[in-house]
């Protein structure tokens, strides 16, 4: 028998839970063969509505789900992980300014990070969903003692996820014909979606659109205020398909970018690309043997320069401000 892994969920009573533990634990992350342990981190308030989740859980009878374990203590709840979805965040309040909010997911994120290095496996990989998701990962990173700042990243899968389809739909192929999409920067309005370095069928995608007003005024704001989109139309934020890319994303990291293609995600900075170093920020990644890589050699041009420095420069923003609050 395999030994199960373990994997963390903080969040788990909340939407993007609701979609996530079910997907995990119907063996969409590990496949058929592998045995999964959940343990789902939540609030005091909020376990009450995660054991009701866990009824489901059970309902569902998966073959693959070796055990649920429920707490809101992390250091209990994050023992022995191999891999940690940090979901849960506090979203922004009526009146909250950015630096409330980031001082609130401070109180969440650092102690998170501490809890992680004393008691995860080694190995632990860390995603962080919640938001503001770049940042929060540098926050847990940085209060995580020992564990290497390379086992921390952030999600922008879902705007790698939305660019191509977004793009497949406009040249009306399947979206298996897009590779090489790439989000820069921040999971913000600030992002910027690269169509120069995309390729469809083989081809530029950029040429392949011929049309710059159509990606610098419709594709490039139209991934980035996708989830307001949501908003608007569902009267809630994106769930399933935030919890499917957060899926994706672990996916990869564990089992490795698909031959001649590369994915996007957040990650501590190396100074690829004139990208400061001391910050999570989204770039091409391959990843092998567990290990992502910065894609390297693209050429940038002075429309995608401009577009990355303005997400960068918000990033060193947010950065400054976690600084100042004594949480890096
Ligand atoms: P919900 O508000 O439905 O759920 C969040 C859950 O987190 C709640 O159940 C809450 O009790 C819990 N929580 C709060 N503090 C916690 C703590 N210290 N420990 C453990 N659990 C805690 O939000 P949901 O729609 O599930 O979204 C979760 C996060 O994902 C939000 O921050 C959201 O902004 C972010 N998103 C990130 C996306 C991305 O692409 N990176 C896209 C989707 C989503 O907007």
């Amino acid at each position: 028998t395999t030994t199960p892994v373990k994997v963390a969920v903080t969040g788990a009573a909340g939407q993007i839970g609701y979609s996530l533990l079910f997907r995990l634990a119907a063996g969409d992350l590990l496949g058929p063969d592998t045995p999964i342990e959940l343990r789902l981190l939540e609030i005091t308030p909020a376990l009450k509505a995660l054991e009701g989740v866990v009824m489901e859980l059970d309902d569902c009878a998966f073959p693959t789900l070796a055990g649920v374990q429920i707490g809101d203590d992390p250091t209990t709840v994050f023992d022995g992980v191999n891999l940690a979805l940090l979901v849960g965040a506090r979203p922004r309040g009526p009146g909250m300014e950015r630096g409330d909010l980031l001082e609130a997911n401070g109180g969440i994120f650092a102690p998170q990070g501490k809890a992680l290095s004393e008691v995860a496996a080694d190995d632990v990989k860390v995603v962080v969903t919640g938001n503001p998701a770049n940042t929060n990962a540098l926050i847990a990173l940085s209060n995580a003692g020992d564990i290497p700042a390379r086992q921390f990243s952030a999600l922008t899968r879902l705007d790698h996820n939305r660019a191509i389809a977004q793009l497949a739909a406009r040249l009306q192929v399947p979206v298996t014909e897009v590779k090489h999409m790439t989000i820069w920067g921040n999971h913000s309005a600030t992002q910027y979606p690269d169509l120069f370095h995309a390729e469809v069928s083989g081809r530029n995608a950029y040429e392949a659109v011929g049309d710059h007003d159509w990606v610098e005024n419709t594709f490039i704001p139209t991934v980035a205020k996708r989830g307001a989109a949501i908003i608007e139309a569902r009267g809630a934020s994106s769930a399933a398909s935030a919890a499917s890319a957060t899926i994706d994303h672990a996916r990869t990291w564990l089992q490795g970018t698909a031959e001649g293609d590369w994915v996007s995600m957040a990650v501590p900075s190396d100074g690829s690309y004139g990208v400061p170093e001391g910050i999570v920020s989204s770039f091409p990644v391959t990843v092998t043997d567990g290990e992502w890589s910065i894609v390297q050699g693209l050429e940038i041009d002075d429309f995608s320069r401009a577009r990355i420095d303005a997400s960068v420069e918000e990033l060193q923003g947010e950065r400054d401000a976690v600084q100042e609050l004594g949480l890096l």
